[in-house]
């Protein structure tokens, strides 16, 4: 049979993904093909603003050049030892993550919710070998709203229908208070209690930040009573909100440290929890561990990302064009916005009615944004953005807002 090369358009790949692919998404029809910096192109070379930067795990822009050759110099030596052996990476990942965040040891994984579910099992192993929690009794406290992540474990914490309904039975060990609430999580502490396991400013609930003072009471309020405090940075992390970490903006450091999305620039899936000695050191040989956590490829692109996100001041610009963009996004004007909020160039904009159709509208105007919890119109591009970029965003977001 002649093999005949035909061109396929974007109407081809949505088709063939909703005939062979699980329907656990509602993507926009836009079928990104390649991409550089803080600008991506469809099948059909139509370029698009990236406002969304794979939900902040390209916060270093696409396809870093640094990144990139570091990815390939790496590929060509080697990919992957398992943690049977050592490699030259790892051990400097681990010093440089040191270096740069203060925090004396990093427990490496890959995705997100594998990081989570590491400190999930620290928090415990620790509540009962250090602070002498009896056997099986250890509780964890999280927050109402909170997205950590898709596993069993994760989801049954979750207090969004949708995550849970199907998935029983679920995990226990977790108790669920109000996200900002000090007085509910001092009140929810039990001498059981072994973590308060937060996000300092809430992702999927909305970019939900809490009031001046909430992570800092927090964190005296777990001291006081000897819990962990657990802050999940995997999106909030690494430049977002104008600080290395969003932590920082209330003058505190959490126990434990998640981190996960842009650690690897967008090139590799690589998490980590960053600790103490004596809070890590809870691990002996055999109690955890992944086949890919501290691989030599993930750890390269890894220290390479970090290295770039400093060297080319990226959470500085994070807190500069936030800034100017939140300024700019608060002269709206139209009777659907509820209210811009955001930190960094992490800013949500709340409407009155649905955000998909304003969604579909920006990428109509060459802008990707996706929307979250039906509402809120997310704003969250690649760190590399420059003023010039955020005002001709800014024309057709006002456009798109001020029209419906
Ligand atoms: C999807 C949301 C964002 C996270 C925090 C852990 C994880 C995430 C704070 C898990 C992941 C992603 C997952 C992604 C969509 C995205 C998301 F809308 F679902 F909540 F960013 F806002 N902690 N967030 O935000 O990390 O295992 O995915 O690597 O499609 O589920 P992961």
């Amino acid at each position: 049979m002649p093999v005949i090369e035909e061109v396929l358009r974007t109407h081809d790949f949505v088709e063939l993904e909703n005939e062979f692919g699980a329907h656990n998404y509602h993507p926009l029809d836009v079928v990104i093909e390649r991409a550089g910096g803080v600008w991506v192109y469809d099948v059909d070379s139509k370029r698009y603003l990236d406002c969304l930067a794979a939900y902040s795990a390209v916060n270093q822009g696409h396809c870093h050049p640094k990144i990139l050759k570091t990815l390939a110099e790496q590929a060509n030596k080697v990919t992957l030892t398992s943690r049977a052996f050592r490699n030259d990476q790892l051990p400097l990942l681990c010093k440089e993550l040191h270096e740069l965040t203060g925090f004396d040891m990093t427990l490496p994984m890959n995705t997100g919710a594998e990081a989570v579910e590491t400190a999930v099992k620290t928090a415990r192993k620790w509540g009962y070998k250090v602070k002498g929690i009896p056997d099986g009794k250890a509780e964890i406290i999280v927050c109402a709203n909170n997205f950590h992540g898709r596993t069993i474990s994760i989801i049954s914490f979750s207090t969004d229908e949708q995550y849970r309904d199907g998935f029983g039975p679920f995990t226990p060990g977790f108790k669920i208070i109000p996200f900002g609430d000090a007085q509910a999580l001092r009140a929810a502490i039990t001498p059981n209690t072994c973590a308060f396991l937060v996000e300092p400013i809430q992702g999927e609930a909305g970019i939900i930040i809490p009031s001046k003072g909430f992570l800092k009471e927090a964190a005296e309020i777990c001291h006081a009573n000897h819990v962990l405090l657990m802050t999940d940075e995997i999106q909030s992390g690494l430049g977002r909100t104008g600080k290395l970490f969003a932590y920082m903006h209330e003058g505190i450091t959490p126990d434990v440290l998640i981190v996960g999305k842009a650690l690897a620039g967008g090139f590799y899936p690589v998490s980590a929890v960053l600790s103490s000695k004596e809070i890590l050191g809870v691990y002996k040989p055999g109690d955890h561990g992944s086949t890919f956590g501290g691989n030599p490829l993930g750890c390269a692109v890894a220290r390479t990302a970090l290295r770039v996100l400093v060297e080319e001041r990226m959470v500085e610009r994070s807190a500069e064009l936030g800034a100017y963009f939140l300024d700019k996004l608060q002269t709206l004007r139209s009777p659907d916005l509820k209210e811009v909020r955001g930190k960094g160039l992490w800013i949500g904009i709340e409407l009155h009615s649905p955000a998909r159709p304003y969604c579909e509208a920006l990428k109509q105007e060459g802008i990707l944004c996706k929307e979250t919890h039906d509402h809120v119109i997310r704003v969250a591009p690649p760190l590399v953005i420059k003023r010039e970029e955020i005002d001709w965003a800014f024309e057709r977001i006002k456009r798109v807002i001020e029209k419906h």
